[in-house]
C-alpha cells in the first residue's frame, strides 16, 4: 500500500539519522514506516503512492487555512521574485509585527527569529537578563523546543520516544531548570518557596499541546500570574502552538491572562520557518541593539516568511472560527461515539486543537497522559490511516484542524473513528 514511501524511507535512512529531519516523523511510536508526503491541497495531504488523506497533522499546527492557500501562495510567490533574504530591515517585518500586536496586545515589542526553539531559547536569556536571576520553572510534558536548558522532562518527541531527556546536555545547563507538574499551582508555589528570590520566570504552554492537548484547570493561569507577580518573576507563555489556534488572540485572550513575554512559532510564517518573542516594552528594550541582551540571526525576519505570515494573519478571525468549528464538531462526534460504545477514551478540544487519549482516567498532566494505552493509540492510528485520515504518529502530539476542513471531512473523520474503535 505504501510501496514508494517504504522505498524512499530505506533511501533516506542511508543519509539522514533515522531517515527523518525531526524525530516524531519516524513513526517509531506507531510502528511501520513514515509516509512521504509529496504535496498538500487544502485539508488533504497526498503521499508519494498517490493516497489522499484528510490531514490533522497540518505541519504540527501552522496551516490554519490548510495546505497551500491561494493568498499565502500568491504572497510568497510575489516576495520570491523580489529576493529571498537581505540581511537588512524590510517593511514587512513592521507590518507583521503590527498584525501580531493587534491580535495580542501584550506584545509591545517583538523580535523575529527562525523557529519556536530559537524563540524559547532567546526568551530565557532575556528573562534572566531582565531579572538578574537564573532559575526558571517549566512543566513536565511541556515542550519548548530543543535548547539545552529546556529539554528536561519534555513532551513531544522526547515523550513519544520515551527518552530520558538527552545525552549531550551538560548537567549545569539544566541545573537552574525547575520542573513541576502541569496544572498544579501548589507545586509552583513550593518551587518559588524553595528558591526565594532566585526564579527569573515561569515558561509554560498555557494549553499543553506536546503531551496531547491538555487544557489549563480553571484559575490555573490566573494563579500563575498572581504567583509570578508576588515573586517579581516573569510569566512567559509559549504560544508556539496555541497562538491563533485556541483563539484569534491566543491562549492569553481565551483565558484573559496577559503574560509578560510570549513566544510564537511556525503559524506566524504561514508554515515557513519562523518564530518570534515579544512582550512588555521595558523588558524587550533589553534586547540588542536597544539594550545589552545579545541575540541575532541573518535570516530573522526573512521576507518570504514575513509575507506568508502577513497573508495568514490577515485571514483572522474568520479562518480561526472555521477551524474551531471543525474541531468542535469532530470532538462532539468522537465523544458521542465513545460514550455510546463505552470506550475508554478522553477527548479534549480547545479551539482548533484536539486529542483523543486512550485512557480510563481524566488527563490533566504529564503523569496521567503517560498512563494512556499507546499500543491502542498505534492501532487506532493505523486504522484511521486505512480510512484516509492522517493523524500525528504519537499519542503525545495534538491534532489540528484548518478553515478548509469542511462538513464532508468532518463527517468522514467521525465515521472513520467509529470504524477504528473496532480495530
Ligand atoms: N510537537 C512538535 C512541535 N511543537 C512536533 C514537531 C517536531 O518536533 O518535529
Amino acid at each position: 500500500m505504501h510501496k514508494r514511501s517504504k522505498q524512499l524511507f530505506l533511501e533516506s535512512c542511508q543519509v539522514l539519522p533515522g531517515g527523518v529531519s525531526s524525530p516524531v516523523r519516524a513513526f517509531k511510536a506507531v510502528g511501520g514506516t513514515p509516509l512521504f508526503i509529496t504535496r498538500g491541497e487544502g485539508p488533504f495531504a497526498i503521499d508519494v503512492d498517490g493516497h489522499r488523506y484528510i490531514d490533522y497533522v497540518l505541519s504540527y499546527g501552522p496551516l490554519l487555512m490548510g495546505h497551500a492557500p491561494q493568498v499565502v501562495v500568491a504572497a510568497v510567490e510575489a516576495a520570491l521574485r523580489q529576493g529571498t533574504s537581505f540581511g537588512a530591515p524590510s517593511e514587512k517585518e513592521t507590518v507583521l509585527a503590527r498584525l501580531l500586536i493587534k491580535h495580542m496586545p501584550s506584545l509591545e515589542l517583538i523580535r523575529f527569529v527562525n523557529s519556536g526553539t530559537e524563540a524559547c531559547m532567546s526568551v530565557l536569556r532575556l528573562a534572566r537578563a531582565y531579572t538578574g536571576r537564573n532559575k526558571i520553572i517549566k512543566c513536565e510534558g511541556n515542550y519548548h523546543g530543543h535548547a539545552d536548558a529546556l529539554l528536561k522532562q519534555a513532551g513531544s518527541g522526547v515523550a513519544t520516544l520515551r527518552l530520558q531527556d538527552s545525552p549531550g546536555i551538560p548537567w549545569h545547563a539544566t541545573q537552574d531548570t525547575l520542573v513541576v507538574p502541569f496544572n498544579d499551582i501548589g507545586a509552583m508555589e513550593r518551587a518559588f518557596d524553595a528558591h526565594p528570590g532566585q526564579v527569573a520566570a515561569i515558561i509554560i504552554e498555557p494549553v499543553a499541546g506536546n503531551m496531547g492537548v491538555v487544557p489549563p484547570a480553571p484559575g490555573y493561569l490566573q494563579g500563575l500570574r498572581q504567583l509570578t507577580a508576588a515573586h517579581d518573576a516573569l510569566l512567559i507563555f509559549d504560544e508556539v502552538m496555541t497562538g491563533f489556534r485556541v483563539h484569534p488572540g491566543g491562549a492569553q485572550a481565551r483565558y484573559g491572562v496577559a503574560p509578560d513575554l510570549t513566544t510564537l512559532g511556525k503559524v506566524i510564517g504561514g508554515g515557513l520557518p519562523v518564530g518570534a518573542y515579544g512582550g512588555r516594552r521595558d523588558i524587550m528594550a533589553m534586547v540588542a541593539p536597544e539594550g545589552p541582551m545579545y541575540q541575532a540571526g541573518t535570516l530573522s525576519g526573512n521576507p518570504l516568511a514575513m509575507s506568508a505570515g502577513i497573508a495568514m494573519l490577515e485571514s483572522l478571525p474568520a479562518s480561526w472560527v472555521a477551524a474551531d468549528n471543525a474541531a468542535a464538531e469532530i470532538a462532539a462526534g468522537l465523544k458521542a461515539i465513545a460514550k455510546r460504545r463505552g470506550a475508554r477514551i478522553q477527548v479534549h478540544q480547545v479551539g482548533a486543537m484536539f486529542s483523543c487519549f486512550f485512557s480510563d482516567v481524566p488527563v490533566a498532566d504529564y503523569t496521567s497522559a503517560k498512563q494512556c494505552d499507546t499500543a491502542r493509540y498505534a492501532r487506532y492510528f493505523w486504522a484511521m490511516l486505512q480510512s484516509g485520515i492522517y493523524l500525528p504518529p504519537s499519542q503525545f502530539e495534538a491534532c489540528f484542524t484548518s478553515s478548509v476542513h469542511g462538513a464532508a471531512e468532518v463527517r468522514r473523520t467521525i465515521a472513520a473513528f467509529e470504524a477504528a474503535l473496532k480495530a
